[in-house]
């Protein structure tokens, strides 16, 4: 993104004439900002809800061609049941049983029009693969050729090839100082990091789009260096992260490090201007236990394809094997920063991931083991239900991720697997029931928005989740209400909310064009790195940043300092991954698309 010219003198005055001027054209016919919804548009035959956020005097809506001039539907609005979070009630317009395809515009009397929208049979087909491709984007250690990364193009940064052993990290065999290879991998966020733990829950969400949808990934094509070599470009891309990954184990022991890092976090700069040292800090047993899940299931996955990647699928499982051994010796090893920092030099000050609670990364990596190897003991080894939560998958709780494998691969399960199966699709139908209660009396009829409790570091991130929670109650079930609810979570993402932003760059008109991520801020151009999920509305405020609202789902600022709202995160990409393509690959399922 360009840095604002400095203009002075009548070049000053003349440009905001001409602003001025063409503002004062647009606004009288389009873009009201109080008509919100899904800034993509629809399938023909899936829900088509739009939100009316102004108070009017129209009771009515017209849909008209983006063209303006033709109206092809009208229809009412409806005064929602309850108040949004601000106390305000909206305006309802549901337009589900217009389904001609075509591009559109909605408008409303005296308040204007909407953004133009479309209904086609492939609406979601370019975020989900934009935000797929958000991943190439954030390559460590690589340059991205324009061939690939269009005018995103830049020099290759971080080699990783020289990585020292922090003092803290340090063992007989691998000394303070030391120095290891482990490069590749992708830059956890607006930051040029890379931790373990929050690559784990990524990884783990998107090979769980390759295992329930193999046929509908050969067909994402993300024009990557290793497109055509007979892989899906999403396992080639997966495939980048995992290389990295198996490379923070310590061979010796089996261990992971929690991170790959600088000591302080780099300024804001292209990764090639990038120098300073970088360290791989203490081993962990949430970074070990999700090494070990990820690479279980990857094994799994990557069995398939053993000709394009000989010996890789095999020695997934053999670290996997070795890093649960580690964490049974090494049960609760917890990264505390803190404390190291007190006790080594250098100090190191980048985001932390410091889970304590490793119940759930026991679980997870037990459930992939078994799944994968099919032997019982890594079933038996956990308290696989230890009480009946169902949290929806974060960086520190990743249980539900085994249970959606467990499920997936109920062909495969015996014994005690097999005999919780009904239990546990009864919780997964459970969770998602207790998503989708009380939706309809909302003011934006998203899942998303429950409560203010919704609205944290990383908000959008639940949506997508809670997204892909339901998916899965529709793959058990086949109740299309789930997928429809679904769908809700991803008009919420993209415009059907409280800001009026669709919250992914590049898709959509209203979209976040500071987000605070270091080659968006210092590359030069304009538009954003595109594909990618910011943080969204959070009142935590962690960056210092106000925010123009606090009512909770208002708490949004598209401004590059603000890193608790406008962060940009891998592990908030990938549910936004799991999300838009499985609704992609079930939309003809569904009959959304007919
Ligand atoms: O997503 C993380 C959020 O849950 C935490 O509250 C926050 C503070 O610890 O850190 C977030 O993760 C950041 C990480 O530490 C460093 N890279 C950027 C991540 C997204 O902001």
């Amino acid at each position: 993104m360009k840095k604002a010219l400095v203009l002075s003198g009548w070049v000053f005055i003349a440009a905001n004439l001409l602003t001025a001027t063409l503002y004062a054209q647009n606004t009288s016919t389009i873009n009201s900002e109080s008509i919100r919804l899904n800034q993509l548009g629809f399938y023909p035959y899936s829900p088509k809800i739009a939100i009316v956020t102004a108070n009017n005097n129209s009771t009515r809506y017209n849909i008209i061609t983006a063209d303006k001039k033709q109206t092809v539907y009208t229809g009412e609005l409806v005064v929602s049941a309850n108040p949004a979070l601000n106390g305000k009630k909206t305006f309802i317009a549901d337009l589900s049983s217009f389904h001609k395809p075509g591009k559109y515009i909605l408008s409303v009397n005296g308040l204007g029009n909407s953004f133009p929208f479309v209904i086609s049979s492939a609406v979601y087909h370019d975020l989900g693969i934009a935000s797929i491709k958000a991943y190439y984007y954030q390559r460590a250690s690589t340059s991205l050729p324009e061939k690939y990364a269009g005018k995103w193009h830049r020099a290759a940064g971080h080699p990783d090839n020289k990585v020292l052993i922090h003092p803290a990290a340090a063992t007989d065999k691998r000394p303070a100082g030391t120095l290891i290879s482990a490069p590749r991998g992708w830059y956890d966020a607006g930051d040029y990091n890379k931790y373990v733990v929050n690559s784990g829950i990524s990884m783990g969400t998107m090979l769980s789009l390759c295992e329930d949808f193999p046929a509908y990934i050969k067909t994402m094509h993300t024009n990557i260096p290793e497109s055509n070599n007979n892989i899906p470009d999403i396992l080639n891309e997966l495939v980048w992260n995992l290389r990295w990954m198996l490379a923070m184990q310590d061979p010796n022991d089996g261990g992971v490090y929690n991170k790959l890092t600088n000591a302080v976090f780099d300024p804001m700069q292209m990764p090639e201007a990038a120098k300073t040292p970088r360290y791989v800090v203490q081993k962990g047993t949430a970074a070990t236990l999700d090494l070990a899940a990820v690479t279980a299931q990857a094994s799994r996955m990557l069995k398939k394809y053993q000709k394009q990647l000989p010996g890789l699928a095999d020695s997934c499982l053999v670290a996997s094997e070795k890093a649960w051994k580690w964490a049974l010796k090494n049960p609760n090893m917890a990264y505390d920063q803190v404390a190291m920092n007190n006790k080594f030099s250098p100090k190191v000050i980048t985001g932390a991931y410091g889970d304590r609670n490793f119940n759930d990364e026991f679980i997870w990596a037990a459930a992939e083991l078994y799944v994968t190897t099919g032997n019982e003991n890594y079933y038996k080894a956990v308290s696989m239900f230890p009480d009946d939560g169902m949290p929806l998958p974060t960086w520190g709780n990743v249980r539900l991720l085994a249970y959606y494998s467990l499920v997936r691969n109920e062909r495969s399960l015996q014994g005690a697997a097999k005999n919780n199966l009904p239990m546990l699709k009864n919780r997964i139908i459970g969770l998602a029931d207790n998503l989708i209660a009380g939706v309809d009396q909302r003011a934006y009829k998203t899942v998303m928005g429950k409560s203010s409790r919704d609205f944290y570091w990383g908000s959008n991130s639940l949506a997508a989740n809670q997204g892909v929670a339901l998916v899965q109650a529709y793959q058990l079930s086949g109740d299309k209400k789930y997928l429809n609810y679904a769908l809700s979570n991803l008009d919420y993402l993209l415009g059907r909310n409280a800001t009026g932003y669709s919250y992914v760059t590049g898709q959509g008109y209203k979209t976040p064009m500071h987000p605070h991520h270091r080659p968006s801020v210092s590359d030069g151009i304009v538009d954003p790195v595109p594909g990618l999920l910011v943080g969204g509305p959070n009142t935590g405020m962690e960056d210092g940043v106000q925010v123009p609202s606090m009512v909770p789902d208002e708490a949004y600022i598209d401004d590059e300092r603000a890193y608790a709202a406008n962060e940009i995160a891998i592990n908030w990409n990938a549910p936004l991954v799991y999300l838009s393509n499985a609704i992609e690959a079930l939309k003809v399922k569904a009959g959304y698309v007919k």
